[in-house]
């Protein structure tokens, strides 16, 4: 095991925020006699400028939480009782490499990790672990759970996942808050929108829900979810009849815009207004300020990806700053990930040559459910006999609950999980192993909201008996026999081999974060990283594939009022406290949460008999959850907002949202549909 570095009596330590957070903040923090007592924002950051959000600013109290687990634990009970006793590292780790042995020998795609985003970090993410899967040749995770639609349209449309500096939203004169809670999961772009405000900035909220953000912006566009393409298309009719597209820059820097006007020209205001339940004045007025304000900036988040058209409706949204010109401008254009500016060297932290030749299948973590149910077959391969989970809780975030549930709880699957506590996932554990938090190990951050490097340096020796990810890869691969020298690198070598000499190591390690140089108006002069070097309106790609080449609105699998039983649409965006399923279980913050709700329309309680406060039950064909209902302005009639991700156990009968979405996918990038789930509501 690597020793961390134990600090002297009283010192500050710098770090990263680890979690999935588009702001990764630069931490600071505190330690006295080895203990870790207080986590703030590093003030020298300009992107964190001192500040965390509440949650993080509570990481002390996440980190030393009575619950946290501390010695590996081996199950005693019947699958998902949670029963478990604890064992020492050796004996668990020869177990678990016998067993994983055992099946390699048969064929290792019946091998599968499922791991997604608890931390961000490059180093405890994927690359021991890559390198340690590879070597197996087990099968490949498809991590589609979050941004893959909104990561396809980008690229098909801007050429990769880039766009607008996040600073410079500070001097826009026009934002578009699309699809974002800013305030909840993306505090620092909000606190320069207020800025930008303050100086004069108009504000724009399109969001079907009225969330904190919705509130504080001059516009609310209260949409119904999954017709934000509707919303776009309509958006470019207005700039075309009105003139207000910039003709030179279209013509020479934009790639298909005669057929893109020629399909936006069918979306007059009305026909946008009867598909998105908006009045058609609210898209009017939208298009003159967006058509005669400049610059003009879009926040494009996730909210609308989460639906069967999310890829169309990013590469829709995506084509109107080449349209007015706005990417003249380095405060106008669009911001949805700065991921791609990063030039992290995948290759060499996960080591796919390790396969050697070899080509195992991939399995979409989206579709786990349906997958660890599923028998040997020439289509699928052999069927899931071991999942080794690390930074991730698919019993209560992956779709359709119920059958991710019943495939974990299979007698004759083999699971590993990794983990600071026993989530609804470790419950199903044959093994858990305690993994080490942010302040007690290494890594290196890339950011998909500002184009800083971060390095993350241990403030604390491991609590407990707890272990880095990387260490227990490491272990498992000396007890297979694993002998390539790259098992044996360490975690602080490891964030020098991130980026190679693309970034420099001492500024890192002096400062605790290094910016990437990337121009301020990266396409003032087009040159986008596309093929043809232009913002692609048409693309060929996806013509070739057989998809549309030009984007479109793609309604709902199951689109608000298209069903009679199930007649109210569900989104299930984040709650402000928790990050995803992670906080859950940390009092202070669940506290403030107080328990899961499902926000209504008083339109749509009144006729069902349902008062605020009142626990009801919510239910479609893939099962049901059992809540509190509010009754208040949240909601739009017609759509119930389930606010996410609970812990199933800490519920009120033992499940959450996630029991009631499906596993249907993305029109682009293979990804989820959360937000695209019809249910009825009555009292419990
Ligand atoms: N506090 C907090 N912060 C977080 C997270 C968290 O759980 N809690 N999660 C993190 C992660 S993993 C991610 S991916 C990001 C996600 O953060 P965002 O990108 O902001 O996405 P969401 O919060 O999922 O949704 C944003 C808003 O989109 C709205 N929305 C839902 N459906 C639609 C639609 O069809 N169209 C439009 N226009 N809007 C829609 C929702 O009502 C919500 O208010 O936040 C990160 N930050
Ligand atoms: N209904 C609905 N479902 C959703 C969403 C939604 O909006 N609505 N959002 C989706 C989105 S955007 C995302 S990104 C996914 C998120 O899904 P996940 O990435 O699974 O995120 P978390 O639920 O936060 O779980 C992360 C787990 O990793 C653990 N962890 C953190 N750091 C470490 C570490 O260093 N080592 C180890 N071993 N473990 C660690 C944490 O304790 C936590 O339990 O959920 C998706 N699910
Ligand atoms: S969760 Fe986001 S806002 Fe909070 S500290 Fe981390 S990076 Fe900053
Ligand atoms: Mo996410």
């Amino acid at each position: 095991m690597e020793a961390a570095t134990i600090p002297a009596p009283v010192q500050t330590v710098r770090g990263a925020c680890p979690h999935d957070c588009p702001d990764t903040c630069a931490l600071v923090t505190t330690v006295q006699d080895g203990v870790a007592v207080r986590v703030q924002g590093n003030p020298q950051h300009a992107p964190t400028a001192g500040v965390l959000c509440h949650k993080v600013s509570r990481y002390t109290e996440r980190t030393y939480h009575p619950e946290r687990l501390l010695q590996p634990m081996r199950r005693v009970g019947p699958k998902g009782s949670g029963r478990f006793e604890p064992v020492g590292w050796d004996e668990a780790l020869d177990d678990i490499a016998a067993r994983l042995g055992a099946i390699a020998a048969r064929d290792p795609q019946a091998i599968l990790p499922y791991s997604y985003c608890g931390t961000m970090g490059l180093v405890q993410g994927e690359s021991m672990a890559g390198r340690f899967f590879h070597q197996l040749g087990a099968s490949l995770l498809d991590r589609t759970i979050c941004a893959s639609a909104g990561a396809e349209a980008l690229t098909q449309t801007l050429g990769g996942k880039v766009g607008m500096k996040v600073e410079f939203f500070a001097e826009a004169k026009l934002i578009l808050v699309w699809g974002s809670n800013s305030i909840a999961s993306n505090l620092h772009f909000w606190r320069l929108a207020q800025e930008a405000k303050r100086n004069g900035a108009k504000l724009v909220c399109i969001d079907p829900r009225r969330s904190e953000t919705a509130e504080k912006c001059h516009e609310h566009i209260q949409l119904l979810p999954g017709t934000d393409a509707a919303l776009a298309l309509a958006l470019m009719h207005e700039l075309v009849v009105n003139g207000w597209t910039d003709e030179d820059y279209l013509a020479q820097h934009a790639l298909g815009w005669e057929g893109l006007r020629e399909r936006a020209l069918r979306w007059s205001p009305e026909r946008a207004a009867a598909v998105c339940g908006i009045p058609a004045q609210q898209i009017r007025d939208l298009a003159r300020d967006y058509g005669t304000t400049q610059p003009a900036a879009i926040r494009l988040n996730y909210g609308m990806q989460r639906v069967r058209g999310g890829g169309n409706a990013v590469r829709a949204v995506a084509c109107l700053p080449a349209i007015t010109g706005a990417w003249r401008h380095r405060a106008g254009g669009l911001l949805l990930s700065s991921s791609g500016f990063f030039p992290v060297d995948r290759a060499a932290l996960q080591r796919p040559d390790l396969l050697a030749g070899r080509t195992p299948r991939t399995v979409n973590m989206v579709t786990i459910g349906d997958d660890l149910l599923r028998r040997a077959s020439p289509a699928f391969g052999p069927a899931i006999e071991a999942v080794i989970v690390y930074n991730s809780n698919p019993v209560a975030v992956a779709p359709e609950s119920g059958k991710v549930v019943q495939g974990f709880a299979r007698e004759d699957l083999f699971t590993v999980v990794l983990e600071h506590f026993r989530t609804d996932t470790a419950d199903y554990a044959d093994y858990l192993l305690p993994a080490t938090t942010q302040l007690e190990h290494w890594d290196i951050h890339a950011t998909y909201g500002h184009t800083d490097v971060l390095l993350n340096r241990p403030a604390v020796a491991p609590v407990g008996q707890a272990r880095t990810n990387t260490d227990i890869f490491r272990g498992l691969a000396a007890r297979m026999g694993f002998t390539d020298p790259c098992f044996r690198e360490g975690d602080e070598s490891l964030c020098r081999s991130a980026f190679g000499e693309r970034v420099d190591f001492a500024q890192l390690l002096e400062h605790g974060f290094a910016s990437l140089q990337v121009p301020d108006a990266p396409f003032a002069g087009g040159r986008f990283p596309t093929a043809s070097g232009r913002c692609e309106f048409f693309s060929a790609a996806l013509a070739r594939q057989g998809l549309d080449g030009l984007p479109d609105h793609v309604p709902n699998y199951e689109p608000a009022g298209g069903s009679n039983r199930y007649p109210l649409a569900m989104i299930s965006p984040p709650a402000r406290n928790f990050l995803n399923s992670t906080f859950v279980n940390v009092q202070s913050l669940r506290d403030i949460e107080g328990e899961p709700l499902l926000e209504m329309h008083a339109d749509d309680a009144a006729p069902r008999g349902i008062a605020d406060g009142q626990v009801v039950r919510v239910f479609n064909d893939r099962g049901e959850y059992l809540c509190k209902a509010r009754v208040g302005g949240r909601a739009r009639p017609g759509v119930v907002n389930g606010l996410g991700i609970w812990w199933r156990k800490l519920g009120l009968a033992g499940t959450n949202v996630n029991q009631l979405t499906s596993q249907r996918l993305t029109d682009l990038g293979r990804a989820p549909v959360f937000y695209d789930c019809l249910v009825e509501v009555q009292p419990a």
